[in-house]
C-alpha cells in the first residue's frame, strides 16, 4: 500500500478458469507521475468524454488514475532464449486482451481510457504520441517495487516473484467511482 492506493493490489483473472492471474490495483497520480502522465499522452485524454455522460456518475469528479498490473512469470524474465520469447508472448496477449477490455468498458462508459503497449512503451490507443512510458519508474512509484539495471534495461523486481513479473499500465480520467466498479467487477484469486 502507498498513499497514491485506491484499491491495493489483489490477483483478478479475467476469464474464470483461464489460470492467467494478473496483479492489479487502483490508485490516483502522484506528482512525478503526473508529470509523467502529460509527457505521453500530453492533452488527447482531455478529448474525451466527447459523447454524453451517463447521469448516474455526471456530478463526480473527474480524476486522473492509474491501474498498474503485474503478471507473474513462469521464467526469469531477464534470461534469454526462444522459451522466455514464448513467455513473454503468452504474458502480452493476457494483459492486452484485459488492457482493452479494460479501456473498453470504461470508453464505453463516455471517459478516456487507455494502456501502454508493453512491447514499445507507447499507447494502444491514443493517437499522436510517441514519448516511452517507463514501467519500471511507474512500478517504483505507485507501488514501491523495487528494480535495478541489467544493461540498458532497467528490471523490475516484484516482493514475491523477484524479476519473473511482466509490469503493464492502463490509465484512464474518470470519477473513481468508474474506475473501481470495473475493476471490482472481476473475479479474485485467492493468495
Ligand atoms: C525499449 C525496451 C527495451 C529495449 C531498449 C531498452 C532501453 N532502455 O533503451 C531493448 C530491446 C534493448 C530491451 C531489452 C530488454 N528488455 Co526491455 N523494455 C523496453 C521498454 C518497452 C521501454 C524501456 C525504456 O525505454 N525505458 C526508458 C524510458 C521510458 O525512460 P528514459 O527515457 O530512460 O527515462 C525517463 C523516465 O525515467 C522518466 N522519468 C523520470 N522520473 C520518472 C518518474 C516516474 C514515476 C515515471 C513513470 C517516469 C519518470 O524520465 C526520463 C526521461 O524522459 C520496457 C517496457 C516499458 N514501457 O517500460 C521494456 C522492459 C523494461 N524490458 C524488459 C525486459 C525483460 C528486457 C530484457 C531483459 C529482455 C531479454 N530477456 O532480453 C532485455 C534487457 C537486455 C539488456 N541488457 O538491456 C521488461 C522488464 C521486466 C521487469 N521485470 O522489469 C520490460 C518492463 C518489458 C515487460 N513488460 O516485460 N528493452
Amino acid at each position: 500500500m502507498t498513499e497514491s492506493t485506491l484499491l491495493p493490489p489483489r490477483i483478478l483473472i479475467q476469464r474464470p478458469g483461464s489460470g492467467d492471474g494478473i496483479e492489479t490495483s487502483v490508485h490516483n497520480l502522484p506528482k512525478p507521475l503526473l508529470r509523467e502522465f502529460r509527457h505521453v499522452f500530453q492533452d488527447e485524454y482531455l478529448k474525451r468524454p466527447e459523447i454524453n455522460v451517463p447521469i448516474a456518475t455526471a456530478g463526480e469528479e473527474m480524476v486522473l488514475i492509474a491501474i498498474p498490473t503485474n503478471q507473474r512469470a513462469r521464467e526469469d524474465l531477464v534470461a534469454v532464449g526462444d522459451h522466455i520469447e514464448q513467455e513473454k508472448d503468452r504474458l502480452l496477449n493476457v494483459f492486452i486482451s484485459f488492457g482493452r477490455e479494460v479501456s473498453e468498458r470504461i470508453r464505453g462508459k463516455g471517459y478516456w481510457a487507455d494502456f501502454i503497449d508493453p512491447c514499445s512503451g507507447l499507447p494502444m490507443m491514443t493517437p499522436n504520441c510517441n514519448k516511452v512510458y517507463s514501467e519500471v519508474d511507474g512500478m517504483e512509484c505507485l507501488l514501491n517495487y523495487k528494480s535495478y539495471n541489467a544493461g540498458f534495461c532497467k528490471i523490475l523486481t516484484h516482493p514475491k516473484w523477484g524479476s519473473a513479473v511482466y509490469p503493464a499500465t492502463i490509465f484512464a480520467h474518470c470519477p473513481i467511482s468508474v474506475a473501481m466498479e470495473v475493476i471490482q467487477s472481476y473475479d479474485v484469486i485467492q493468495q
